[in-house]
C-alpha cells in the first residue's frame, strides 16, 4: 500500500488528492517537516513525500506525475512524447510561476524568523496577478490544462488555487475561477480532505 508521509493541511493532500482520483488504497504516515522521521524520506526535511515499496519519491509535482505513469489506466498522465512535454510544461509552471509567489508571501508573513522577514508584499501581488493571466490563456477553451482529460497537472494547479484563495490573492478572471470552481469541487478532493481530518 501507498504511503504518504507529511502533515495534514499542507502540500500532502496533493499526494492524497492524486491518490484518492486513482482509486488506490494508501495510509497518511503524520510527520512533521524537518523532523528527523522526514529527513529519512527526503535529505532536505520537506513534505510531502510518498513510499511504493522500494521507491520513495520527493516533491509534489514529481508525486503526482509519478503516481500518474504508475497507473496509465486512469489516464491521469501522458499518453505520448509530445503530450509529456506538455504535462511537465503545466507542472513546471505551476510549481515555479503560479506557486512561488504565494509560497514566497507565506515564507515572509509567517515562516521565516523575524530578522529574515522582508516585505513581499507588492511583488507577491504583481507576479501572481500576471501568472494568472498566464493561465487564463494556457487554458484556452479547455476543460482542464490536458484538455477534456483530468491529469496530475490539475491537481498541482488546482492546489494552487485553493490556496491562493485562503491567502486572498485576488483572480481576476472568470476563466480561471471557473476553472477552479472545476477542480476544487471533484469529490476525490473532498475524500482527500477528510482522510487528512481523520489523523490531523
Ligand atoms: N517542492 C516541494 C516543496 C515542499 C515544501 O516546501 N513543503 C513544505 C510543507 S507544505 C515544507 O516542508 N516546508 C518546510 C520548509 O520550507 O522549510 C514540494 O512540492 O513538495
Amino acid at each position: 500500500m501507498y504511503q504518504a508521509i507529511g502533515s495534514p493541511g499542507s502540500r500532502l493532500i496533493r499526494v492524497t488528492w492524486m491518490l484518492e482520483e486513482l482509486g488506490q488504497p494508501y495510509q497518511i504516515v503524520k510527520t512533521k517537516q524537518h523532523t528527523d522521521e522526514m529527513r529519512r524520506y527526503n535529505p532536505s526535511g520537506k513534505a510531502p513525500a510518498l513510499v511504493d515499496g522500494e521507491v520513495v519519491v520527493t516533491d509534489s509535482a514529481a508525486i503526482c506525475a509519478y503516481l500518474a505513469d504508475k497507473h496509465p489506466e486512469k489516464r491521469m498522465g501522458a499518453e505520448t512524447l509530445a503530450e509529456r512535454a506538455h504535462l511537465n510544461a503545466w507542472l513546471f509552471f505551476a510549481q515555479s510561476e503560479l506557486e512561488a509567489p504565494l509560497w514566497n508571501k507565506l515564507k515572509h508573513r509567517m515562516l521565516l524568523s523575524e530578522e529574515e522577514r522582508v516585505d513581499v508584499g507588492p511583488w507577491t501581488t504583481a507576479e501572481f496577478t500576471r501568472e494568472i493571466r498566464s493561465l487564463d490563456a494556457r487554458l484556452g477553451d479547455h476543460q482542464f490544462a490536458m484538455g477534456d482529460r483530468f491529469t496530475a497537472a490539475d491537481v498541482i494547479l488546482g492546489h494552487c488555487g485553493q490556496w491562493a484563495r485562503g491567502a486572498r490573492f485576488e483572480i481576476n478572471s472568470d476563466r480561471v475561477n471557473a476553472y477552479f470552481d472545476r477542480v476544487l469541487g471533484r469529490p476525490a478532493l473532498a475524500r482527500a480532505r477528510a482522510r487528512e481530518e481523520a489523523v490531523a
